[in-house]
């Protein structure tokens, strides 16, 4: 199978985690709260009353991690950093343990041969900026840059790839729009604020990173789906444009320096979640500085995306995915597994967006299954999601994409959110009541795949 696959010199393979799913220890060593330590204690909130608290206990364990992840033959590691842990009230008072940490984590990783990717926000706001209004108030943003300092003045002579964020769309609208996620909002007008803030403290660390940091190179990670149309009627046509207006362009074409889209600016007018003149938190001067020229742009991508107006067909609720057609082409979170859509958004982002470099910095599958008796996981599923996907990769590249990397989610099984530990997108099995892990079968596979393509480099 690998023959099918041809990707350049120095393609870089790796696996992706972030700090709440996987650390635990959650107010150890004067790690302050997040906002997901008081969402997850929550009742009610995350099902089954699931909590970070001690995840994948990778704080304690990071050192047997970094042993796995070298063993696995992986070639880089996308974690992202606790701010909490780093400033317990969010600014000010550093806390020495956390930086330690990280810092052991980072030399670790170089010593196993392994490069370290750092994502700064993957959604752990500590909670004391929370209660100052958070990402709605333009001081989190201010913040942020504080936060990027300490931590790149740290770690920055060790770390050649930076990303800002994990999925703005995501911290915008399902924590802020939707209330699935810490701190559990409910407002358009508020994500729309939120989703400013997120970009503008991007845009006002990428230059520091760079000082701080000197040769490396800085992103920011974006969640983009295939979105699509069930037919070619205007109907359907106009929900799939207001949702990959509303979820992606959103957030691309603000960093391209187009500022945001006119059609869904109209969108959200005409809902009343914006007034005709547009985004009140917008100051002179902040579009350019979120159009701070980016060094690479990562990609998380899941799924196809496809919309019908049922309501055009007298048939509410209106806005649907298409529902399943056959089981093996569904994860357990209900995503359709649809490979060709990575080709058509690395496509679309090197085509659309010019993107001088790409990585694909989250894709993978839930599915459940335990440790069999001898130890492996019958893993078949998540083996043909991550072939099928590498083809897609393959295939983008062959056709001009700049794509230099792929990191698959996750490493471990971990917690997902409010679905607790209920969904496990892991190569790696993890028990959560010993904390014992078990490389699954697409670990081993995913081991053999990445030997096979170094030797190919070797014989280039
Ligand atoms: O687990 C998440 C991750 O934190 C962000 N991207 C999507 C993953 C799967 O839902």
């Amino acid at each position: 199978m690998t023959e099918t696959f041809d990707f350049p010199a120095g393609f870089v393979w790796g696996a992706a985690t972030s700090s709440y799913q996987i650390e635990g220890a959650w107010d150890e060593d004067g790690k302050g709260e997040s906002i997901w330590d008081r969402f997850s204690h929550t009742p009610g909130r995350v099902r089954d009353g699931d909590t970070g608290d001690v995840a994948c206990d990778h704080y304690h364990r990071w050192a047997e991690d970094v042993a796995l992840m070298q063993a696995l033959g992986l070639q880089a590691y996308r974690f992202s950093v606790s701010w909490p842990r780093i400033l317990p009230a969010g600014r000010g008072a550093v806390n020495p343990a956390g930086l330690d940490f990280y810092d052991r984590l980072v030399d670790g990783l170089l010593d196993a041969g392994i490069e370290p990717f750092v994502t700064l926000y993957h959604w752990d706001l500590p909670q004391a900026l929370q209660d100052e209004g958070g990402w709605p108030a333009r001081s989190t943003a201010e913040a942020f840059v504080e936060y990027a300092d300490v931590l790149s003045r740290r770690l920055g002579d060790r770390v050649t790839h930076w990303i800002t964020h994990n999925e703005p769309a995501v911290t915008a609208y399902t924590a802020h729009f939707h209330g699935a996620h810490a701190p559990g909002v409910r407002d358009m007008a508020t994500a729309l604020r939120v989703a400013h803030h997120l970009l503008l403290s991007h845009g006002w660390t990428v230059e520091l990173l760079r000082r701080n940091s000197p040769g490396a190179e800085v992103g920011i990670t974006l969640n983009v789906n295939y979105s699509v149309p069930a037919s070619p009627g205007a109907a359907d046509a106009n929900l799939a444009r207001r949702h990959d207006g509303m979820w992606y362009r959103w957030f691309l074409d603000p960093l391209v320096g187009h500022g945001y889209p006119a059609d869904v600016v109209a969108d959200r007018v005409a809902e009343g979640a914006l007034p005709p003149e547009g985004l009140d938190v917008v100051h002179p001067g902040d579009m350019a500085a979120i159009a701070v020229p980016i060094d690479f742009m990562g990609v998380n991508y899941y799924r196809r995306e496809v919309f019908r107006d049922r309501a055009a067909a007298g048939n509410l609720p209106q806005v649907v995915f298409e529902p399943p057609q056959s089981a093996p082409a569904w994860t357990e979170m209900g995503w359709e597994i649809y490979p060709e859509g990575l080709y058509h958004v690395l496509r679309r982002l090197h085509q659309e967006y010019q993107m001088p470099k790409l990585y694909v910095t989250e894709n993978g599958c839930s599915f459940s299954g335990g440790a069999g008796a001898d130890g492996r996981t019958n893993d078949r599923r998540r083996i043909d999601y991550l072939a099928g996907h590498f083809a897609a990769a393959a295939q983008a590249i062959a056709h001009g994409a700049p794509l230099a990397g792929y990191f698959v989610w996750s490493l471990f099984d971990n917690f997902e959110w409010a679905h607790g530990y209920a969904q496990r997108f892991g190569i790696v099995w993890v028990d959560f009541e010993t904390g014992e892990r078990i490389p699954k079968e697409s670990a081993l596979w995913y081991q053999r795949f990445i030997f096979a393509q170094s030797e190919k480099e070797i014989e280039k």
